[in-house]
């Protein structure tokens, strides 16, 4: 079915809806889903042309993701399990970006959506309950329930260098590629940095350019993928074993499943240790991790993980002073660890150049290139491949006004602040689909959206059932969350670094741990306490009944207990960092 706004010309809106959904990707696609299947009238609106959010818009060559596809997808539907498949086992965005319009066709969820609509303002308006929202094409509906499903990657962070105007050639932003491709051949290509987009296109582009010189403030970890096709059998094999898979990765702090050993590394010899890292290494992709159980809490157990991946890079790289530029000194996986393919192996061609930037920053773009450290490196094109202004960034493109004309801006000025990021005191009936506080990025994206989405369905329809007007965090229990997400930070050797999970790849902003780091089961099993309590913490008017039940029509998929063979950050804080 046509989408409601395909035509460039539509005309703008007026109207109330039970429900304002911002976004349209993954997040905003299972919401309208369930919102429909409640019987809200729900509108969504999406910035961009189409459905699918982060894979709508980071279209640069090699994109994918870093969780396998069998299990960075919908777990709602049985039937949609069954019917995909998926040609990888790290699908490519084209892929996954089908996926998403798969979804929004076999639910039919198109109706509800408008396309090419920026929402620039939601306010809320104390005496009728509801919130005014705004959007950059004239649209002005109220609705009783706002809900962002803006994204925790989607606001591209482009560091304003100096002579950027003043450069020849195209600059592009990963996060922000052309619909239509770059062909890059024959072209010399400077890229600015080195984190997960980065390490995916420059293999790519380096195929194609004439020459390439990749501009490196810090050095990143990586890990080889092993992408592989996968075949008919390995594919009946997994859907057949799918509900088992599904229910195995909710219980894992990350959301997803992979094999784990949780020894810790310092009580393994040193040929123990060398023989596990070499086996999860062969295996590939973010499960190296999971070599050892203290490897994110203990800096001497990280320091062997560390030191066996830099041997890698130099075995790897025959340049040796191109190789110890590229071994980190940083933590092991403290920023978003990196999946690869043939991204060392890639500075080894004979065109392509790493330059250090973190001595001696980028100076200037000039109308040639790139400048540093007072020698012009001239390009074609320049690629900023620079990531986002994390978790936060989307909130701060849209005027989201409280109670007492408070915006969302003015209290999150020293950092995010939300009730188990799904809603913030003094923004009633305005929902986060996994906002900061939340785990967010730090599980799999797609069953932590479900989780989120299923338990605002709960919420929404329980106060519906009951005649709530508003539901709102109470002050005193969304800064024992806040605190508490804090805390439980403290205990992860991820917390040491500047990285997009504290805001600091953001000139200005406070250092703040925005995921909630205790891991997914423990999060959930919160969720589920909150629930089942009636809505601990939360304040809720105009009932008839607050102290009704809820009925649970899409949480109980969730009750899952925390895979005790697995060590989450909340387990070891525990001893002294009380869940709250
Ligand atoms: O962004 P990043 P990303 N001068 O922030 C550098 C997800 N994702 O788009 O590290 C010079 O990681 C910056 O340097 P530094 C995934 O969660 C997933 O790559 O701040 N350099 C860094 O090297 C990922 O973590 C997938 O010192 C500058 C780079 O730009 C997240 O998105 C694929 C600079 C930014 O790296 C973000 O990844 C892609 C400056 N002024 C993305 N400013 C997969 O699933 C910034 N940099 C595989």
């Amino acid at each position: 079915m046509a989408a409601v706004s395909n035509a460039q010309q539509r005309q703008s809106e007026t109207g109330t809806f039970d429900a304002v959904v911002i976004g349209a990707g993954f997040a905003g696609l299972y919401m309208l889903h369930r919102l429909r299947g409640l019987g809200f009238k729900a509108r969504v609106y999406e910035a961009g042309g189409g459905v699918g959010g982060t894979w709508y818009w980071n279209r640069y060559p090699g994109a994918r993701c870093d969780v396998e596809s069998l299990q960075y997808s919908f777990s709602f539907s049985d039937e949609l399990d069954q019917e995909w498949n998926w040609s990888e086992k790290y699908s490519p965005q084209p892929e996954i970006l089908a996926y998403a319009n798969h979804v929004a066709d076999r639910f039919d969820l198109r109706r509800e959506i408008v396309f090419d609509t920026r929402v620039t303002a939601a306010t809320f308006d104390e005496q009728k309950n509801n919130w005014r929202i705004e959007t950059g094409r004239g649209d002005r509906v109220s609705a009783q329930f706002c809900i962002m499903a803006v994204g925790c990657l989607s606001a591209p962070n482009r560091p304003a260098f100096e002579g950027m105007s003043d450069f020849r050639g195209p600059i592009y932003h990963t996060g922000e590629w052309p619909h239509e491709g770059v062909d890059f051949t024959g072209l010399r290509v400077g890229v600015i940095g080195t984190g997960s987009s980065a390490v995916q296109s420059i293999p790519i582009i380096a195929k194609q350019a004439s020459a390439l010189t990749v501009f490196q403030r810090t050095a990143t970890w990586s890990v080889p993928a092993r992408n592989e096709k996968l075949t008919p059998e390995y594919l009946k094999q997994a859907k057949a074993e799918y509900p088992a898979l599904r229910a195995k990765a909710r219980a894992r702090p990350t959301g997803f499943y992979f094999p784990f050993n949780a020894q810790p590394a310092l009580a393994d010899s040193v040929e123990g240790r060398e023989w596990q890292y070499e086996k999860a290494w062969q295996a590939g992709g973010l499960p190296f991790l999971g070599s050892y159980g203290d490897l994110l809490f203990e800096k001497a157990a990280n320091d062997t993980i560390a030191e066996f991946a830099r041997r890698k890079i130099r075995s790897v790289v025959k340049d040796p002073a191109t190789a110890e530029l590229l071994c980190p000194e940083i933590v092991f996986g403290c920023k978003r660890l990196c999946v690869d393919t043939d991204y060392f192996e890639t500075f080894n061609l004979p065109h392509v150049k790493l330059v250090g930037v973190s001595k001696t920053p980028i100076e200037r773009f000039t109308p040639d290139g790139l400048k540093v450290d007072g020698i012009v490196h001239p390009f074609d094109a320049i690629v900023c491949a620079t990531g986002f202004a994390a978790m936060t960034g989307s909130f701060d493109k849209i005027t989201i006004t409280g109670r007492q004309g408070r915006t969302l801006a003015e209290k999150w000025q020293a950092g995010p602040r939300a009730y188990l990021g799904i809603a913030s005191e003094g923004f009633p009936n305005l929902f986060m689909i996994t906002g900061p506080g939340s785990p967010s990025v730090l599980a799999s994206m797609i069953q932590a959206i479900e989780q989120h989405v299923d338990w605002l369905a709960d919420c929404l329809g329980h106060m519906r059932d009951i005649g709530a007007t508003t539901i709102e965090p109470k002050l005193a229990d969304e800064d024992a969350w806040v605190a508490h997400v804090n805390d439980v930070s403290t205990v992860s050797l991820r917390s040491t670094c500047s990285s997009w999970y504290v805001g600091t790849n953001i000139p200005g902003r406070p250092r703040v741990f925005m995921p909630y780091i205790g891991g997914f089961p423990i999060y959930v099993q919160k969720c589920n306490a909150v629930m089942n309590s009636g809505f601990d913490g939360f304040a809720l008017e105009g009932s008839r009944g607050c102290n009704a039940a809820p009925k649970v029509r899409f949480t109980e998929r969730w009750q899952v207990p925390l895979d005790i063979e697995v060590i989450s950050p909340a387990a070891v804080a525990a001893k002294r960092v009380p869940v709250v």
